[in-house]
């Protein structure tokens, strides 16, 4: 069903009029859709009504490339172990932002001071804005900081490296389209503790960010928050976050189901504080999307070879019509 080999021949960085990816995939989808029809429904008016919704549905979440992703990601892991100041952090922060002064989208700098157990830290959250005219927002978020151990070489692929990848391909697909409401895509500084993870000691960039933009007026326009981390994993299963906003973990498990990909969100979970939790806090319909099921979590064995474009591209896909949905809402 995946393609994977076909996709990996493009190039990612060619625009998507080159190869009119959107044309096989939104085929793709009504094979899959009619099929899914055909084993659910009995009546032959009610397949057609749903297959007339069907061919209705602007598929343009297709339009996600999980080998363009892969390769954002390849890059971002290549600057080596990331933590917050470090040169390679600073290195991938300049590759983030040239990314995005590629496409058509406001660049917002966010830098402020992490009060960390070792000392002041210099940190920096980067944000593309997507400009739409309803007057609310929607905000997808990820970290690409990476946990700092001294004397190890510690690279997160998955964890740091995966979300950063789908986050800047999320912002070349939205670039490509106008925007209902206004998109934020955040890259967060600091989301990793210095030492042992506590209230204090993690999550630095969204915090900082949930309280700037509470004070700023943008975070009582937002609809809803969808926070990314470790979405690369070969064996993909993105657990119940169970802290999250029902509603929006509804959407997008429907929507995972929809594009018929139910078998990689589960029907499992537990709580994970992680970078959504700041908005949360303050009343923002908040989701995190995480496989924590991911033996090489911390380890110096979080390398590319444990993530895969497939994985990459089942949930960008999943989140990006997502946020379709949410801006028809
Ligand atoms: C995710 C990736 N997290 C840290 N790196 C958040 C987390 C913290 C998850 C503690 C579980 C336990
Ligand atoms: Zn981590």
């Amino acid at each position: 069903m995946f393609g994977a080999q076909v996709w990996l021949k493009k190039d990612p960085r060619r625009s998507v009029i080159d190869y009119l990816p959107g044309r096989d995939r939104r085929k793709r989808f009504f094979r899959q859709s009619t099929a899914r029809l055909e084993h659910q429904h009995g009546t032959r008016w009610r397949r057609w009504a749903l297959a007339l919704i069907a061919i209705a549905t602007p598929l343009t979440a297709a339009d996600f490339s999980g080998a363009s992703a892969f390769k954002y990601t390849q890059a971002a892991v290549g600057f080596g172990p990331r933590p917050s100041w470090s040169t390679a952090n600073r290195q991938l922060q300049a590759y983030i932002r040239a990314q995005l002064r590629m496409l058509k989208c406001e660049l917002i700098e966010d830098p402020f001071v992490g009060k960390t157990p070792k000392g002041d830290v210099p940190m920096t959250n980067i944000i593309a804005k997507f400009p739409g005219k309803s007057g609310h927002a929607i905000a997808v978020t990820g970290h690409f900081d990476t946990k700092l151990f001294p004397g190890r070489k510690f690279v997160g692929a998955n964890d740091g490296g995966s979300s950063t990848g789908l986050l800047l391909e999320l912002a070349r697909d939205l670039s490509a389209t106008p925007r209902v409401d206004d998109v934020y895509i955040v890259f967060f500084d600091g989301e990793e503790a210095v030492g042992d993870w506590s209230e204090t000691d993690s999550v630095y960039g969204s915090r900082h960010l949930a309280y700037k933009w509470k004070a700023g007026g943008t975070l009582a326009k937002l609809k809803a928050l969808i926070n990314v981390d470790m979405i690369g994993d070969k064996s993909l299963g993105v657990l119940i976050e169970e802290n999250s906003t029902y509603s929006l973990r509804k959407l997008v498990w429907d929507t995972a189901s929809e594009l018929g990909y139910k078998a990689y969100f589960l029907e499992t979970g537990e709580k994970v504080d992680d970078d959504h939790m700041p908005f949360l806090k303050l009343g923002v319909p908040s989701l995190d999307l995480i496989d924590f099921d991911y033996d090489p979590w911390h380890k110096d064995s979080d390398t590319m070879d444990k993530s895969s474009p497939k994985s990459l591209e089942i949930v960008g896909t999943v989140v990006l019509e997502s946020v379709h949905r949410i801006e028809r809402q």
